[in-house]
């Protein structure tokens, strides 16, 4: 009882901090999973682009780094990931979040409209 309530106050902690971080709002109710990450991953979003656009994971708790290289706003979403969201606003903005990836192949992409039909999507396998 008192390890779940000490628990919940760091995690409370942990999202008041990310909340300050520059982006805002929309990233809703993700839970990222608690442990290390086994990888960190770096994804640059452009306009309208991801570079690169096919990356590969461990299965397992992975970090993912979204990094805006242009002006506009992205976001980064994966299918089969409910809740995952990265989100930057102009140029330089960066967020990452851990996610707990189970193998196999998934799409990428950003749900701002038109931006994936346009090229902003890819694919992360996951082995
Ligand atoms: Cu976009």
């Amino acid at each position: 009882m008192r390890a779940r309530l000490i628990f919940s106050g760091i995690l409370a902690a942990a999202m008041g901090l990310s909340a300050c971080g520059g982006s805002t709002g929309g990233s809703g109710g993700y839970v990222q999973p608690t442990g290390p990450s086994l990888a960190s991953i770096e994804i640059d979003s452009g306009n309208l682009f991801f570079k690169p656009n096919k990356v590969e994971a461990p299965v397992g708790i992975v970090k993912i780094w979204l990094k805006n290289i242009e002006s506009g706003s992205h976001n980064l979403v994966i299918s089969g990931v409910p809740g995952f969201i990265l989100e930057v606003n102009g140029d330089g903005d960066a967020q990452a979040k851990k996610v707990e990836l189970k193998a196999g192949s998934f799409d990428f992409y950003c749900t701002l409209s038109g931006h994936r039909a346009a090229g902003m999507q890819g694919k992360l396998v996951v082995k």
